[in-house]
């Protein structure tokens, strides 16, 4: 049988994910820092209860870490795992799950001798306090490796894979990775701007021209990269997921009015480096940027 999962990031959907395995018998245990370690007292799902899933800290960890689930925020992941790659095996897989594109290929980068494998989810969480989320809404989990393994992916998706938190392997993740890009470019940076629920964005004249704008600049990078056939229909994509998560605050809606850091450079900053890299001007996603990471001094 293999190892137990252990999940780093207790924010919403790394909480989410871990009480659905722990439900199905996967036995998940959370790898907090000693800080939250010692105010841990357990997981609390709105509507259904507590649910006391075994957490550890790296330091009191006593057998090298051989599957790591991570579901930090991308501006956390690379501080977090330089902290416990030595805990990691070796060879240890390592999944990572988030929002925005770009840490992964730094840690593939830096741990090339981790089994890494990336993953974009469309379930939706948030955290009204340490330990408490609320479910709100599911959507598909898709995982896959960035060097091609299908077949490892699929062993992956099947153990991560529970009753409410479905996960898929995907042979194709990049373009799956730069599809939800997209969806994240158009839709969380706006709703900032505008400081509303998703749905907003379509009923507010002024903030779906910009909606509109974000997708027309995203899709013509896209064909300067020959990436359009990924994003065909980009505004109707993101009409739909904004429709579907109309009371929705986006993730990034809620990191600024919890005065966090966002995850703008992995998302528009990430858009904004290649364009610039391909010679590509995207006015629109430039000033999004240049707005956001103003707001917030640690993102910087
Ligand atoms: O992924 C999201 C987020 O808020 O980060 C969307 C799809 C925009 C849903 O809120």
């Amino acid at each position: 049988m293999s190892d137990p999962w252990l999940i780093l990031g207790a924010g919403s959907i790394g909480a989410l994910w871990g009480i659905r395995l722990h439900q199905a018998g996967k036995t998940p245990t959370l790898l907090l820092r000693p800080e939250a370690l010692g105010r841990y007292e357990g997981l609390t799902l709105s509507g259904e209860g507590k649910f006391c899933l075994p957490a550890v800290s790296a330091e009191t960890i006593v057998h090298p870490i051989s599957r790591l689930l991570v579901c930090c925020k991308s501006h956390q992941t690379l501080s977090a795992l330089s902290d416990i790659a030595p805990h990691l095996a070796p060879n240890a897989t390592v999944v990572v799950v988030q929002n925005g594109m770009g840490v992964a290929e730094q840690l593939q980068k830096k741990y090339p001798q981790w089994q890494l494998f990336s993953g974009t989810t469309t379930n939706g969480a948030h955290r009204s306090a340490p330990f408490t989320i609320t479910p709100a809404g599911r959507g598909d989990t898709l995982i896959g490796s960035l060097t091609g393994n299908f077949r490892q992916a699929e062993t992956l998706a099947e153990s991560l894979s529970c009753p409410g938190f479905p996960v898929n392997a995907c042979s194709d993740i990049t373009e799956a990775l730069w599809q939800k890009l997209a969806i994240n470019c158009a839709i969380n940076p706006l709703t900032v701007r505008y400081r509303c629920r998703n749905g907003e964005l379509l009923s507010n004249p002024a903030a779906y021209r910009d909606l509109q704008q974000v997708c027309e600049e995203f899709f013509q990078l896209s064909v300067a990269l020959g990436r359009e056939s990924w994003v065909e229909n980009l505004l109707d994509t993101v009409t739909e997921v904004a429709c579907k998560t109309a009371a929705n605050r986006s993730s990034m809606l809620q990191d600024v009015e919890a005065g966090r850091a966002t995850e703008i450079e992995a998302i528009t900053g990430y858009v904004c480096g290649i364009a610039a890299d391909a010679g590509i001007d995207i006015p629109v996603n430039q000033t999004l940027y240049q707005d956001i990471r103003q707001l917030h001094p640690a993102t910087r």
